[in-house]
C-alpha cells in the first residue's frame, strides 16, 4: 500500500483542537493508518485576503484508498468540522490537502497530485519535511529537504 502525505492548516476556531480531531477521525475508518505526526507550525497567513495566522501540520498515511477516494474522505472530514468555502485561500477551520500520493501523478478537474504549490509554501514543507524529509517529489525529483533548502535560501 503507498503511503501519502496530507497537508492540515486551520487558522479560525480551536485550532489546535481541530486539527487533533481531524486525525482522530482519519484514524477513526478502518482504510488507513495514520503512520507519522508532525509538529504543530504556527504560520503566517500566505495570500488570500487578511485573515488570522495558521496552525498547519503534515501527516503520514497508509492507506487502501485511491486518491479520489482519499479526496472524498478529506471533504467529509472537513465538512464535519465546519468548513466553509467562501472565498479561495480565505480563512478556514481546517484545510486538508493530499500533498503527496507515493509516487503517483495525478491530474484530473478534481485532483492535482503532487500538491501543485507545495514546493513553494513553506507551511505545507517544513512540517512535511520533519516526517519525510527524503521522500522525493515525483516530479521535480528533489527531496522534501532538498525543495525546503532551496525555498529557505532564495527567500533569503
Ligand atoms: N484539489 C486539487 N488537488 C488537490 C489536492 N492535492 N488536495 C481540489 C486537496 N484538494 C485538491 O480546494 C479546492 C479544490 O481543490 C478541492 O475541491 C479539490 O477538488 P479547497 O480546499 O476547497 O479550497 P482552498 O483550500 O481555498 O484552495 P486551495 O487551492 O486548496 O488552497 P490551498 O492551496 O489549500 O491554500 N497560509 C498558511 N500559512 N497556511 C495555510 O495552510 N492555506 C491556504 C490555502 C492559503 N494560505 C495559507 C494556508
Ligand atoms: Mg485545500
Amino acid at each position: 500500500m503507498p503511503l501519502a502525505y496530507i497537508g492540515l492548516g486551520s487558522n479560525i476556531g480551536a485550532r489546535e483542537t481541530l486539527l487533533k480531531t481531524s486525525i482522530e477521525k482519519l484514524e477513526a475508518g478502518n482504510d488507513m493508518t495514520v503512520t507519522k505526526i508532525s509538529p504543530l507550525y504556527e504560520t503566517k497567513p500566505v495570500g488570500g485576503p487578511p485573515q488570522p495566522d495558521y496552525i498547519n501540520a503534515a501527516l503520514e498515511i497508509n492507506t487502501q484508498l485511491h486518491p479520489g477516494q482519499l479526496l472524498d474522505r478529506l471533504h467529509e472530514i472537513e465538512n464535519d468540522l465546519g468548513r466553509e468555502r467562501t472565498v479561495k485561500w480565505g480563512p478556514r477551520t481546517i484545510d486538508l490537502d493530499i500533498l503527496l500520493y507515493g509516487n503517483e501523478v495525478v491530474d484530473n478537474e478534481r485532483l492535482t497530485i503532487p500538491h501543485p504549490l507545495m514546493h513553494e509554501r513553506e507551511f505545507a514543507l517544513a512540517p512535511l519535511s520533519e516526517i519525510a524529509p527524503n521522500v522525493e517529489h515525483p516530479i521535480l525529483r528533489k527531496t522534501i529537504r532538498e525543495l525546503l533548502n532551496n525555498l529557505e535560501s532564495s527567500s533569503g
